[in-house]
């Protein structure tokens, strides 16, 4: 029995736990059961989708502030500490198995991304629950689309991608958040070249600073200065951008959270890099018609949301659809190499497996 899921991590404000949220309804319309993990102790409110497990019933970064004398930032390293010095996370994780199959994890991160750049307890946390549960994890690593809008910020973050790459050590989705507002920034370059994160060099000469108000005068001592923190700057970018080039392993996967298909696109490619057994996904025609579903940011409906409510509203054609889907998983073929997902999913007739042995992964 593994376990499988995805680690979301990224800078503060990416957009890490609506997109939690989305891939929980996501798996929700595709009736595969998903148990999202709150792993950030300074997480403030219920968030918008509950918590099957919350890091704030075991350690609180208020209470570390208080007792250890320590600021925000220290006290969450120090709720890590403590976290990755205790069974607290394994035994949770252990009561999320139902009939000894595990739901689809979904762990939501702080936004402090030195809990992966140079403090080892997460990737020490994330290893103990590989090596108990068999766990395979992917990460996900967000990155703001407005990041694209200024060329230094984005080549920072590209180095940042690769960083959390190098150092979680897990497959790897670096997603590009918020596609939707992109055409609200002046994008130097097109929006395919973002996404693909290759020949950076061709950003470099965008990453200079802009002129402060007033404008400096030319051949005054302010316009010399800054124009010397330019050339450096440039060359810096463009000595990182030769790194990430290199490594050649960043490339970005867009997302809207509120575009169903961007969501189910992004579960594909999740699923593809941590080997879970493929072909459990909702219906095209189920996820176009929840579209409110996903209006995360926008006040979108809320969860538990059940398909099977007079509310869920579906036309009798999207209903027969993913009645036919779920039936078609119920039943695997007999010459498939992974077991389904599905809860009450029959023993294979005539393989000679008995009611019972029938379980989610082999
Ligand atoms: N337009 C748009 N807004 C989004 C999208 N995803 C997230 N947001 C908004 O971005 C803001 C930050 O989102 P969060 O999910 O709280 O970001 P986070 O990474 O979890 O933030 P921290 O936990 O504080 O690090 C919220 O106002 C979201 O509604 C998206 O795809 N499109
Ligand atoms: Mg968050």
């Amino acid at each position: 029995m593994s376990l499988f899921g995805c680690v979301v991590v990224g800078p503060p404000g990416a957009g890490k736990s609506t997109m939690c949220a989305g891939l929980c309804r996501y798996h929700a319309l595709s009736k595969r059961p998903v148990a999202l993990v709150n792993l950030d102790p300074a997480c403030e409110g219920e968030g918008l989708t509950t918590f099957a497990i919350d890091v704030r019933d075991f350690c609180s970064v208020d209470r570390a502030m208080a007792e250890q004398g320590l600021g925000a930032n220290g006290a969450l390293l120090f709720c890590m500490k403590e976290l990755e010095q205790s069974t607290w996370l394994r035994d949770e994780v252990e009561k999320l198995a139902v009939d000894e199959c595990f739901p689809y994890v979904i762990f939501d991160l702080p936004g402090q991304t030195e809990l992966f750049t140079h403090d080892g307890s997460l990737r020490r946390i994330l290893d103990d629950l590989k090596r108990t549960f068999d766990a395979r994890l992917v990460a996900a690593h967000l990155v703001d689309v407005a990041h694209c809008g200024v060329p230094s910020h984005y080549v920072a973050a590209c180095l940042l991608s690769l960083t959390a790459m190098l150092r979680l050590e897990l497959p790897h989705i670096n997603v590009l958040s918020k596609v939707d507002l992109a055409d609200r920034y002046e994008l130097a370059m097109n929006l395919e070249f973002f996404k693909d994160a290759r020949e950076l060099h061709r950003i470099v000469p965008f990453c200079g600073v802009r002129p402060r108000a007033p404008e400096p005068v030319a051949g005054d001592a302010a316009a010399g200065d800054a124009a010397r923190y330019n050339e450096r700057l440039q060359k810096l970018t463009g000595r990182i951008c030769e790194l990430v080039d290199d490594f050649g392993l960043v490339c970005y996967q867009p997302l809207d959270v509120s575009d169903g298909d961007s969501v189910a696109r992004l579960v594909r490619m999740l699923d593809k890099a941590n080997g879970h057994p493929a072909g459990v996904h909702a219906p095209a025609a189920l996820v176009e018609d929840a579209t409110d579903l996903f209006l995360l940011h926008k006040g979108g409906r809320p969860m538990p949301w059940d398909p099977e409510s007079d509310d869920a509203k579906l036309d009798d054609r999207v209903r027969a659809f993913a009645d036919a889907d779920e039936a078609a998983r119920a039943a695997p073929p007999r010459d498939r190499t992974y077991r389904t997902h599905a809860p009450r999913a029959p023993a294979a007739s005539g393989g000679g497996e008995e009611d019972g042995a029938f379980s989610w992964y082999s």
